[in-house]
């Protein structure tokens, strides 16, 4: 075993019932922190994601000279202006986060300073040239392993120009390097998406006071303006939630309330894909907290059924489908999943990874595609003994599987869990009945 692994057994359970809390959004506490140390004057956070991902995010910003302080319940964050950023006297390193790497390259390249961007072996192997080419139509400089294409990334910030972007990818990380890197360019700096992905950046720029345009799959920044420090409270992150939320439709008997999750329309997906395959969830107590939609969910146990998944659906709901995969391994009949490729290229192949990890607990016939994936549905999985791939969400979604399992369920490694839901163990405790 490599050192700092952490396996566990998971028991089969009855039924989840109760009420519960996920920590906060992972992409709104990254944006919290990069837009305050951006901003004049002190912005503080209140229910901040205290996971690794975060952790690397705060880590940059306090190497670049930002004062940012944690005392348990809020992170405050002396903001030092868009100009007030110090050059780092080491490499920044981002761990496992995407987020970090992808919006920071963004963000130096538009500084007076040199830096350097890695992260552990797997962010290592995530591509780059995503954002990395359109930024150098920015001017920026930027060079990587394999051209370009891989971290480390060594960056000469310099000045930039507005550009006219049309992604072939809908990334939110895509999208918000470039409106990152727009604040400090010279003219509009546009980026159009096939398909909208998560619109946290452009309401966060609002919240901020920053210029900018929100448009149907277009946004257009307008470089130059201050932003002004605010006070922000974090959504509960519906990615967290979605590991509850499966597993309490897949156990019979189960009844959840999970109170206080962000429901931003573009980030719903999952509630949209559970729903068709006849899930009862039901939001209650509609609300707006810093400019993000937030709710209730109640989960009752539902009979699911195989549906057919694709479209523009996909990146509203990109980094549940390991826990779809898991509501589809149970469900009647067969759900194919389309226009998913992005998935290969996560944390780990997530469709190569979640289709191993269901196959090892007695899943029925899975075929892999290019894009996605077909799951036939059994009535019950059977456990065994499964691989995380050093992916916290193949981690988890394999931890609810287990849940639902007739036998217990062995996982070689579910450190990464810390990435993005320290705690989840305690509460799948807290609500299993057994
Ligand atoms: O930050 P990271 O490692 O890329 O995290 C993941 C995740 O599962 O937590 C993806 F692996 O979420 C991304 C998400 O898939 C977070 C994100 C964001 O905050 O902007 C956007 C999505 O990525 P992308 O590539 O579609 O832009």
């Amino acid at each position: 075993m490599q050192e700092n692994m952490q396996p566990i057994t998971i028991k089969p359970a009855m039924s989840l019932r109760g009420e519960i809390v996920v920590p906060g959004d992972k992409s709104i506490s990254h944006r919290s922190i990069m837009l305050g140390s951006l901003a004049n004057g002190t912005t503080t956070i209140g229910n901040f994601l205290r996971g690794e991902d975060n952790f690397s995010t705060m880590g940059a910003f306090r190497s670049m000279g930002v004062p940012i302080e944690d005392d348990g319940r809020i992170i405050t964050v002396r903001g030092v202006g868009l100009h007030g950023l110090e050059e780092p006297e080491d490499v920044l390193d981002c761990g496992n986060s995407g987020t970090t790497i992808r919006l920071m390259s963004g963000l130096l390249s538009g500084q007076s300073f040199f830096s350097v961007l890695t992260g552990d072996k797997y962010l290592r192997k995530r591509p780059m040239k995503r954002v990395v080419e359109p930024l150098t139509k920015m001017g920026a400089r930027i060079a990587g392993r394999g051209g370009g294409t891989l971290a480390p990334l060594a960056i000469t910030g310099g000045s930039l120009s507005g550009i006219d972007y049309n992604s072939p990818i809908a990334s939110a990380q895509v999208k918000s390097a470039l409106m990152l890197a727009g604040l400090y360019a010279s003219g509009e700096t546009r980026v159009t998406e096939p398909s909208i992905s998560r619109d946290h950046s452009e309401r966060m720029f609002r919240f901020f006071g920053a210029d900018l345009d929100i448009l149907e799959k277009s946004v257009v920044v307008r470089g130059g303006k201050e932003l002004k420090a605010q006070d922000i409270v974090v959504p509960g992150d519906i990615s967290s939630a979605a590991f509850f939320i499966v597993a309490a439709l897949i156990m019979p008997g189960s009844e959840l309330l999970i109170k206080n999750v962000g429901v931003n329309p573009t980030r719903t997906g999952v509630i949209d894909i559970l729903q068709a395959m006849g899930a009862s969830i039901i939001l209650q107590d509609e609300r707006e907290v810093s400019g993000e939609p937030v709710a209730d969910i109640l989960v009752r146990h539902s009979r699911l059924k195989g549906i057919e998944i694709g479209g523009d659906v996909v990146p509203r709901a990109i980094d549940e489908f390991p826990a779809i995969c898991v509501a589809a391994s149970v469900a009647e009949g067969r759900t194919v999943i389309k226009d998913a490729r992005e998935l290969r290229v996560k944390e780990t192949d997530r469709i190569a990874a979640i289709a191993a990890g269901l196959r090892a607990v007695g899943s029925g016939d899975i075929a892999e595609n290019d894009d996605g994936m077909e799951i036939e549905g059994v009535e019950q999985l059977k456990g065994g003994t499964v691989e995380s791939f050093g992916d916290h969400r193949i981690a988890m979604s394999l931890s609810i599987a287990a849940l639902a399992s007739r036998a217990e369920l062995h996982i070689d490694d579910v450190s990464p869990v810390t990435t993005s839901f320290p705690g989840f163990f305690d509460i799948l405790q807290k609500v299993a009945v057994r």
